[in-house]
């Protein structure tokens, strides 16, 4: 390997390598030393804000040694790499998930008691200071998260594996509730710096944008080597953030691009006077990447959005490409070295990108080229929603990409040809499997389709979502390519952050059940079977179930928090209050409406008991005390989302506030949802709720979260609920709800044969019409009855609600009058969720997908 340092000066380099610290001596004065310099306070002026910057810069210093020598082992080994495109990484907090994946010394498994411990010593409370943390809240929902949890499992499992994504210097808007309404503010999480990102100001990326294809020599086409003549240059800047193993010294590495202006300066304009508008265009630069676009399983088709995508494509390949080089390998081998996975197809241009630079760059054959850059990714599909499939229309494409849209064309034109000859004269399947989409008022890049033709493995992300892409919008393409092109891997989540970082205290319990007090578990999530046996166990049940009350307790406190100090929750009570949870991204298929029509629901059926002259107890035991909790945020633009937040907050002002009720049913909306609150919101769930519309969410991976800790599931049959149900038993989980394979029929009778309401849903409607949750405004409402009644109730809400709230009055039963053996399904979920680690999400794609090995570190 080559170094700029001479050998003759190495001795001074070794004697001086700086050393991670070991103990809480090491710790300290590592701590001290950062306030006292890096940050230049001291102990007279250290707060709880310097006290989180200077032990994550503490810890951080551990984590690059551990970095340095991680990226060392894998340049000297050269195995193949595995890079994960991702425009979303929703990571949340990095100091508390950096103590636990960490160690120092060798007692503790994990660096946190120690530090903790140090912490205390110098005056300050590790609670308070982790909070001091903002979210690093680079995602809008699921899919960011997912990628989140994916670099932690590479990184604990020893793969080389990189991440690569934009550092927005916005991240997802953070919610208020005003009088009921979600207002946006920015999250401008950089406000006061971040230890935990490396700036490689030497790492500097030019990518152009716009100009044109010069075929002025009369000979080049569009297949051979040709010269894109670039309008407008910026520079990518990497960001560099360690990702941490778990108890292995691996660090991995995500990499994050800033835009900037390049120094080039246009000198036509400043000589015509136009100095401002110069300087101003240099400045646009920075737009590319000021923003994360907040919409969830949503394409709007910004121009702006095309443009962050390309830049991000760009630099990252350009950074594989060197790596690569430097090994000086011929490019046929690229595939066996690299392997590119495409995060749903917002990094799709990446394809293009690569074969432009074989073929213009690197002058290959077109078709050599085709066939590298094809054993190179890999892509995953995460929706089959038709309003989040991306699109683009060619205008706009070419404008701001014109080689690359004369890629696509030879790229498409090839591949018909490929389907062609399979299927002689059939124009129909020709215009259907197309790359470019022929419609009105204009043609359209149909990204998902050029994701299938550039990969090759695509994979749904559970069981009935895999198939159903095969069924429904991939059909051609199992037609064309065969059915092995297309694969499941079910998503999983990381048990470090999901049950040890958010659950300590049931983590602790299940480490001693398990006789497994240093948590290896946590790496070999199956071995959790082990707690069935305790199931029964009176004993364990009672500790089990004071771990879930003290969690409800910490959420109790949340929800005061966010209420103004006044406690919405019953303290005395909260052993026998359900906490029934729904938390995540609201749109209308994952139908939030539907649960807050089964509040009112249950609501009206109380007042109507009361009404008819039963007494508050007989009431109690036929609807007892329920806490019904709601989170999340919804796109800016979405105004059904919007209406439906505002609903659940109308409903929540008339219960809370309904004396005769007594405290027996609570609505509460918990504003700016994000995965630091979600840690907390997790833990303390009773019920949480999984109801999408048959067939229209492709996983979920917070109905993982809430099993793991011990919270049980009300679904539908539908994504990932499918394998949990298989996983932990049918008596664990209340399923309810249509199929997706009778999702079709339902949506036909809606629009062409009469359909009733049911009763139950009748009545709930005609009570929002009537204006009992807005009534200085009866109308409020009316857009979200309409969409049932009106307009064909696409998502089916009328045709499950009965059995929603039938299934509800089930879970009360059990709950209220069964605890214990409530209690042992909460026990037997836990012991079988094991396969939703998302260890074994990335031992599945290492295998079946990139054809990776793990690097370990010699011990
Ligand atoms: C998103 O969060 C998901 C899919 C998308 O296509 C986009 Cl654009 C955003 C979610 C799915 O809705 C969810 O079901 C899945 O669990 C998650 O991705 C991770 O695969």
């Amino acid at each position: 390997i080559d170094t700029i340092i001479p050998l003759k000066s190495r001795n001074i380099w070794n004697k001086h390598q700086v050393k991670k610290f070991e103990d809480k001596e090491g710790f300290e004065g590592r701590f001290i030393g950062h306030v006292e310099t890096t940050l230049a306070r001291s102990l007279y002026n250290c707060d709880d804000l310097a006290a989180y910057e200077s032990t994550s810069l503490s810890v951080r210093d551990n984590l690059i040694i551990d970095w340095n020598n991680t990226q060392q082992r894998i340049t000297a080994r050269d195995p193949k790499r595995v890079y994960y495109l991702s425009l979303e990484f929703l990571m949340g907090r990095a100091l508390d998930n950096a103590l636990i994946n960490s160690q120092a010394g060798s007692d503790e498994p994990t660096s946190r008691p120690m530090v903790e411990k140090s912490l205390d010593e110098l005056g300050f409370n590790l609670e308070d200071v982790l909070k001091k943390e903002p979210d690093a809240a680079l995602g809008n929902g699921g899919l960011g998260r997912l990628a989140a949890c994916f670099i932690d499992s590479m990184a604990t499992q020893n793969i080389p594996a990189w991440g690569y994504g934009l550092r927005y210097e916005y991240g997802i808007f953070a919610q208020k509730i005003i009088d009921g309404y979600q207002v946006e503010t920015p999250d401008y999480w950089l406000n006061f710096g971040n230890p935990w990102e490396i700036e490689r100001n030497e790492i500097q990326v030019p990518v152009t944008f716009y100009g044109y294809v010069d075929r002025s020599d009369g000979e080049s086409t569009t297949l051979s080597p040709s010269d894109w003549i670039g309008g407008e240059r910026v520079l990518a800047v990497a960001y560099d953030f360690p990702v941490p193993g778990y108890k292995t010294s691996t660090v991995n590495n995500l990499r994050l691009w800033k835009a900037k202006p390049t120094t080039e300066f246009d000198f036509a304009k400043f000589n015509s006077g136009d100095y401002k508008n110069s300087v101003d265009a240099q400045q646009r630069a920075e737009s590319i990447t000021a923003c994360l676009y907040p919409n969830d399983n949503f394409n709007q088709g910004k121009e702006l959005r095309l443009k962050q995508q390309y830049f991000w494509c760009a630099a990252s390949l350009h950074d594989i490409i060197r790596r690569f080089k430097k090994t000086s390998r011929p490019w046929s081998e690229l595939p066996d070295q690299v392997a590119i996975q495409l995060n749903d197809t917002h990094p799709t241009l990446a394809v293009v990108e690569l074969q432009r630079v074989l073929v213009d760059l690197e002058k290959l054959d077109w078709h050599k080229a085709w066939s590298i850059v094809t054993a190179t990714f890999s892509y995953a599909n995460h929706t089959v929603m038709q309003e989040a499939l991306e699109k683009w229309p060619i205008g706009l494409f070419g404008h701001l990409l014109p080689r690359h849209l004369e890629i696509i064309y030879d790229i498409n034109w090839f591949f018909l040809q490929e389907v062609e000859k399979k299927f002689p004269k059939d124009f129909d399947l020709l215009s259907r499997v197309s790359i470019i989409e022929e419609c009105s008022p204009e043609r359209q890049v149909r990204m998902a389709y050029l994701a299938i033709v550039g990969s090759h493995k695509v994979n749904g992300v559970a069981e009935l979502h895999s198939e159903l892409i095969k069924k429904t919008i991939f059909k051609d393409f199992v037609k064309v390519y065969g059915s092995q092109k297309f694969t499941n891997v079910t998503n999983g989540i990381t048990p470090r952050r999901w049950l040890k970082q958010a659950n300590p205290k049931l983590a602790e319990l299940i480490g001693k059940a398990l006789n497994d007090p240093k948590q290896n578990f946590l790496l070999d999530m199956p071995k959790l079977t082990e707690l069935a046996k305790k199931a029964d166990d009176p004993e364990f049940q009672k500790a089990w179930d004071l771990v879930k009350a003290n969690n409800k307790l910490q959420l109790a406190d949340l929800i005061k928090d966010t209420n103004n100090g006044v406690d919405i929750i019953d303290r005395e009570h909260i052993k026998d209050t359900l906490f029934d949870i729904q938390v995540k991204r609201i749109h209308e298929y994952k139908r939030q409406q539907m649960n807050i029509f089964g509040v009112i629901y249950r609501y009206l059926a109380m007042k109507k008991m009361l009404k008819e002259g039963s007494t508050i107890e007989e009431v109690a035991k036929k609807y007892p005390r329920k806490a019904s909790i709601f989170g999340g945020k919804s796109a800016p633009g979405y105004y059904m989302a919007k209406l439906i937040i505002k609903l659940i907050n109308s409903v929540a002002e008339i219960v809370n506030d309904d004396a005769e009720i007594v405290d027996l049913l609570k609505v509460v909306f918990i504003p700016d949802y994000n995965v630091s609150k979600a840690e907390i919101i997790i833990p303390a769930s009773d019920l949480s709720e999984h109801i999408s519309t048959a067939g229209t969410e492709a996983s979920g991976t917070s109905n993982m979260k809430f099993v793991m800790n011990g919270g049980l599931i009300i679904g539908t049959v539908d994504g990932a609920n499918v394998e949990i149900t298989r996983e932990i038993g049918e008596d664990n989980i209340f399923l309810f709800g249509n199929l997706s394979e009778h999702v079709e029929e339902l949506r036909y009778n809606h629009q062409y044969k009469k359909t009733e309401l049911p009763p139950e849903l009748a009545q709930v409607l005609k009570s929002i019409e009537s204006g009992v949750f807005s009534p200085e405004n009866p109308n409020e409402f009316k857009p979200l009855i309409d969409s049932i009644k009106s307009h064909g109730d696409y998502y089916l809400v009328s045709d499950d609600f009965e059995s929603y709230v039938a299934t509800q009055e089930l879970v009360d039963e059990v709950y209220h009058t069964q605890k214990n053996d409530w209690i042992k399904k909460s026990i037997l979920s836990v012991a079988n969720i094991g396969f939703f680690s998302s260890d074994r999400c990335i031992e599945e794609y290492s295998e079946t997908i990139w054809n990776v090995e793990p690097v370990k570190p010699e011990t």
